[in-house]
C-alpha cells in the first residue's frame, strides 16, 4: 500500500536535500516536519521502502526534500538499501542530512564516516535526543562537530524541537574537510584504482569501493572501455588482502569511531528501568514473550473479530443498510428507473448499490478500519520487532528469518502492502518464499474479520480447525519450497527499538491514510467485480461457470454450486469473496461444515487482484504465474482433503 501521495513536482531545477540514515531513527518524522507532508512513520526498522519527495521553504526559496529508506552502509545488502544507494548515485547535486539516533551514536557515526567520503555538503542531525537524555547519555556535540568538521544539530523530531535550527543548518551546509585516512595498505589499494578513473568521476572513493566489493551498479556509472582494466586492477588489489577489503575498511572506521566515542560520549550512573523498558523486556524473552503474544492475539480477536466483524458489522449491515438505506434506495430507484435492466444493475442481486457498496461500506470497511487502528498501535509501540525476534526460531524451520514476520503480519492487514514490504528481506529467495506464503495463506484484515466472524460463530473447535489447516499449509509449503527454490537465505540481526507510548495523532493520520487508500483503490475494484458478476449473470455465463465449477465445488468441496460465484469474485478481492459467503451463511445456504471448508478454501485461494498485480510487478510473470497456479490447485486440494476428513468423521466440528 502506498500511503504517500507521490506528488509530481518539477524538482529538477531546485536545490535538493536528501535525508539519509540508519533504519528507524526518525527520518520520516523529520521529513514530515520539514515539508509538512505526511509519510508513514512507525516504530520498526524498514517502514520507508520507497522514496518520497516534498517541498521545504526557507527565505522564499523552495528546496526539495527526499526521504529515503533506512540504510546502514553504502554497500547495500537489502533491496531497500539499494533504493537509497541509487538515489545518492543518481542525484546530480544535493545536500545530505544524516538523521541519526543519539542513543546509538556508534552505529550513527559508522555511517557518517562513509557519507563524509562522498564530499557532499552535509549536516548531522542527532535526533531522539530526548531518549538519549532519559537514559543518562551526555554527548559532547561541539567536540564531535569539531572533530568531523561538520555542522551538527540536536533534535526531538516528534515534538519539533530543534527543527528550526536544522533548517538553518541545512541552508548553510558545506562539505566536511575532514580527511579520513586509512592504513597504508588500504590507501595504496584505493590510490591504484582511483588513478585509473576519469578525472571528472564523482565519488572516486566510493566508486573504488564499489569496484572492490563487486557492486554491479558501478559498471553503469563508468565508461565501458575502462571496465575490463578496472576489473583486472581491482582483482589484483583484492588478492593482496587476506579478508574482504570492505571488512578491513570497516575495521578502520570502527577504530576511528571508537576514538570519537571515548572523547565525546559519557554516561551517567545507570538509571533504574522505566515501566516501558520492563514491558519491552517481558515481550522479548521466550518465557514471558509467548504469553504476551497470545494476549496480543486475543485482544486483536476481541477487537477486530468480535467487535468490528460482529457488533459493528451487524449494526451497519442489518440496521443501517438493510432496514434503513436499502429500502429507501429501492423505493426511489423503483420509482425513477423504469428499465428493469438498470434497476437490477443498481439494486438487483449483483447490484452496484445492493452488493458493491453495501459489502464495501457495511462489511469490509469497519473490519479493515479496526485492523488498521490495531496494527498502527502495534507498529508505534515497538512491539513488532520483539515479535520478530520471538518468531525467528519458527521461521528458521522454513528457511526464513524473524524479519519475515513483518510482511506476514502486515499481510494480515493488506497483502498488497505486505508484498511491497518484503523488500526488507535480504535475498531474492526469501522474498519469493514470502510472496508465495502471502498468496497462499495469509488472509488480509477484511477477509480475516469475515472468517473470524463466520467460523467463530460456530465453535472454538471450528476456529481451531480453520487455523490449523492454514498454519499446516504454510509450514508444509514453506518446508517444501525452501528445498525447491534455489538461492540462499540470510543471517538475521534485528535492531530493537525502545517501547514507546503510541502517539494518538500518528495512529489517526496513518489509519486515515490507509482507509483512504482502501476507499480509492479497493472500492472501485469491488464495483468492477460486481459489474463483471452482473454481466456474467445476465449473459447466463455465471450459471455456465457454476456448472463447470460444480464438480469441484459440489463434489470435491461439498458446497452448493452458488459458492462458485463467491470464489470467482474472490479473484477480484478475496475479502469480497468471503463477504459473499458471509451472506450465504446468513441466508442459511451453508451449514457449519460447509462454512469451515469454504473459509479454508477462500483463505488458501489466490490473492486479490491488487496483490496479484504487485506480485507480478515485483517478481515477473513467470514466477508470479507459477505462484498463482500452485495456490489455486493447492486450495482446491486442501479443501477436498478437509471436506473428506469432516465427512468421514475423522475430524469433527
Ligand atoms: N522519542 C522520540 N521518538 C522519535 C523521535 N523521532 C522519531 N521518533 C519515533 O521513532 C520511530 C521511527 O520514526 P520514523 O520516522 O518512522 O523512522 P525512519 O528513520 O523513517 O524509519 P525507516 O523508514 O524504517 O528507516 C517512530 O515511532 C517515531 O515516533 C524523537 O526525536 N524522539
Ligand atoms: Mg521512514
Amino acid at each position: 500500500m502506498r500511503e504517500e501521495q507521490k506528488v509530481k513536482i518539477d524538482y529538477l531545477h531546485k536545490p535538493k536535500i536528501i535525508l539519509i540514515g540508519n533504519p528507524n531513527v526518525g527520518k520520516s518524522v523529520v521529513f514530515n516536519n520539514l515539508t509538512g507532508k505526511y509519510v508513514t512513520v512507525s516504530n520498526y526498522p524498514g517502514t520507508t521502502i520507497d522514496v518520497s519527495h516534498g517541498s521545504m521553504f526557507y527565505a522564499d526559496q523552495e528546496y526539495v526534500v527526499v526521504d529515503t529508506p533506512g540504510t546502514n552502509s553504502l554497500i547495500p545488502k537489502s533491496e531497500d538499501e539499494l533504493v537509497t544507494r541509487n538515489i545518492l548515485l543518481q542525484e546530480e547535486s544535493a545536500a545530505l542530512v544524516q538523521v541519526a539516533d543519539a542513543k546509538n551514536l556508534e552505529r550513527s557515526l559508522l555511517l557518517t564516516f562513509q557519507l563524509l567520503s562522498l564530499g557532499l555538503p552535509i549536516v548531522l542531525d542527532l535526533n531522539m535526543s530526548d531518549e538519549a537524555k532519559e537514559r543518562g547519555y551526555r554527548i559532547d556535540t561541539k567536540k564531535i562537530a569539531q572533530l568531523l568538521d561538520i555542522i551538527l544539530v540536536s533534535t526531538v523530531a516528534i515534538t519539533g524541537e530543534g527543527i528550526g535550527s536544522l533548517k538553518e543548518a541545512v541552508i548553510k551546509s558545506r562539505p566536511s574537510k575532514k580527511n579520513i585516512t586509512y592504513s597504508r595498505e588500504i590507501e595504496a589499494a584505493f590510490g591504484e584504482i582511483q588513478r585509473l578513473l576519469p578525472k571528472e568521476t564523482r565519488y572516486p572513493h566510493w566508486i573504488a569501493l564499489m569496484l572492490l566489493t563487486e557492486d554491479a551498479e558501478v559498471y553503469n556509472v563508468l565508461p565501458r572501455d575502462l571496465v575490463p582494466r578496472l576489473q583486472k586492477t581491482a582483482a589484483g588489489v583484492k588478492a593482496r588482502f587476506n579478508q574482504p577489503v570492505e571488512i578491513s575498511i570497516l575495521e578502520e572506521i570502527h577504530r576511528q569511531v571508537a576514538e570519537i566515542i571515548t572523547a565525546c560520549f559519557h554516561r551517567d550512573a545507570l538509571k533504574p528501568r522505566t515501566v516501558r523498558e520492563r514491558i519491552g523486556a517481558l515481550a522479548l524473552k521466550p518465557l514471558t514473550g509467548i504469553p504476551v503474544m497470545l494476549l496480543v492475539i486475543w485482544i486483536m480477536y476481541e477487537f477486530v473479530g468480535r467487535f468490528a466483524a460482529g457488533t459493528a458489522v451487524d449494526f451497519l449491515k442489518n440496521i443501517v443498510f438493510d432496514s434503513w438505506i436499502l429500502p429507501r434506495v429501492n423505493y426511489i430507484i423503483t420509482g425513477f428507473v423504469p428499465w428493469p435492466f438498470f434497476r437490477d444493475l443498481l439494486v438487483g442481486q449483483y447490484g452496484l448499490i445492493s452488493m458493491a457498496l453495501t459489502y464495501a461500506l457495511a462489511i469490509i470497511l469497519p473490519i479493515v478500519g479496526a485492523f488498521f487502528i490495531f496494527f498502527g498501535l502495534l507498529e508505534d509501540s515497538g512491539y513488532l520487532p520483539r515479535l520478530t525476534v520471538l518468531s525467528d526460531r519458527i521461521f528458521k524451520v522454513i528457511g526464513l528469518n524473524g524479519k519475515a514476520i513483518l510482511p506476514m503480519i502486515l499481510g494480515l492487514g493488506c497483502g498488497t502492502m505486505a508484498v511491497l514490504t518484503s523488500r526488507i528481506l535480504d535475498t531474492r529467495k526469501e522474498r519469493l518464499l514470502i510472496a508465495l506464503l502471502l498468496a497462499l495463506g495469509v488472509p488480509c484484515s477484511a477477509q480475516l474479520g469475515v472468517v473470524l466472524g463466520m467460523v467463530g460463530g460456530i465453535s472454538g473447535k471450528a476456529i481451531t480447525i480453520w487455523f490449523l489447516s492454514i498454519i499446516a499449509s504454510l509450514v508444509l509449503v514453506g518446508l517444501v519450497s525452501n528445498r525447491v527454490i534455489p538461492g540462499r537465505c540470510s543471517l538475521f540481526i534485528q535492531e530493537i527499538p525502545p517501547i514507546r507510548w503510541p502517539k494518538f495523532s500518528n495512529i489517526l493520520v496513518k489509519t486515515w491514510a490507509r482507509l483512504r487508500w482502501y476507499l480509492v483503490e479497493a472500492v472501485p475494484l469491488f464495483a468492477i467485480g460486481t459489474l463483471v458478476l452482473f454481466i456474467l449473470d445476465k449473459t447466463k455465463i455465471l450459471s455456465l461457470l457454476e456448472e463447470i465449477g460444480r464438480p469441484v465445488v459440489v463434489s470435491m468441496l461439498g458446497l452448493s454450486a452458488k459458492a462458485a460465484g463467491a470464489f470467482l469474485i474472490g479473484f477480484l478481492r478475496r475479502d469480497y469473496g468471503a463477504a459473499g459467503l458471509y451472506v450465504m451463511q446468513k441466508q442459511g445456504l451453508l451449514n457449519n461444515q460447509q462454512v469451515v471448508v469454504s473459509m479454508v478454501v477462500i483463505t488458501l485461494f489466490v490473492p486479490c487482484l491488487a496483490q496479484a498485480l504487485v506480485t507480478y510487478r515485483e517478481f515477473g510473470w513467470k514466477k508470479a504465474s507459477a505462484i498463482m497456479i500452485f495456490v489455486t490447485l493447492y486450495a482446491v486440494l486442501g479443501g477436498t482433503v478437509l471436506n473428506y476428513l469432516l465427512n468421514t468423521g475423522i475430524v469433527r466440528i
